[in-house]
């Protein structure tokens, strides 16, 4: 590619990007990549990772969740202590996300955790809670990775 033909394309991006913008942009809430890792069945419990976007134009705070797959489901933040060891436990005040901003569910991170798990395979529903917008309902992919 030639310094021009860039030049050129970069301001072709621009336009569409201002051309978002000028129709508001994506003002959703949108969770993607969301997986679960596979788990023995004798599990008490499995993560839930996704990413989430808040393209709105205020704060979300994500609280919690739910699905028939699970006694319950927990809001949890990995931490990892001066001897190594792993503890999770509840963010009693949720996660909040600001407007713009994406937050990562993901392994040795916060995570919903599925409580006495009753799908091993497959995928299955989770309705995620949220303060400040509506819930946002998920499918859930059991992944092996
Ligand atoms: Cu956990």
């Amino acid at each position: 590619m030639t310094p021009s033909s860039r030049l050129r394309s970069t301001a072709l991006l621009m336009s569409a990007v201002f051309a978002l913008t000028a129709c508001g942009g994506p003002t959703t809430l949108t969770i993607s990549d969301e997986w679960s890792r596979a788990v023995p069945r004798v599990a008490e419990a499995s993560a839930i990772y996704f990413e989430i976007t808040n393209g709105l134009d205020s704060a979300v705070t994500v609280i919690g969740g739910s699905s028939e797959a699970c006694a319950s489901i927990e809001l949890h933040e990995t931490s990892i202590d001066d001897n190594r060891v792993m503890a999770m436990r509840p963010l009693a005040d949720g996660l909040l996300v600001g407007p713009g901003e994406s937050a990562e569910f993901e392994p040795l991170g916060t995570h919903l955790m599925c409580i006495e798990p009753t799908v091993f395979e497959g995928s299955f529903a989770v309705t995620v809670d949220f303060d400040g917008a509506a819930d946002i309902e998920i499918v859930v992919p059991i992944e092996d990775r």
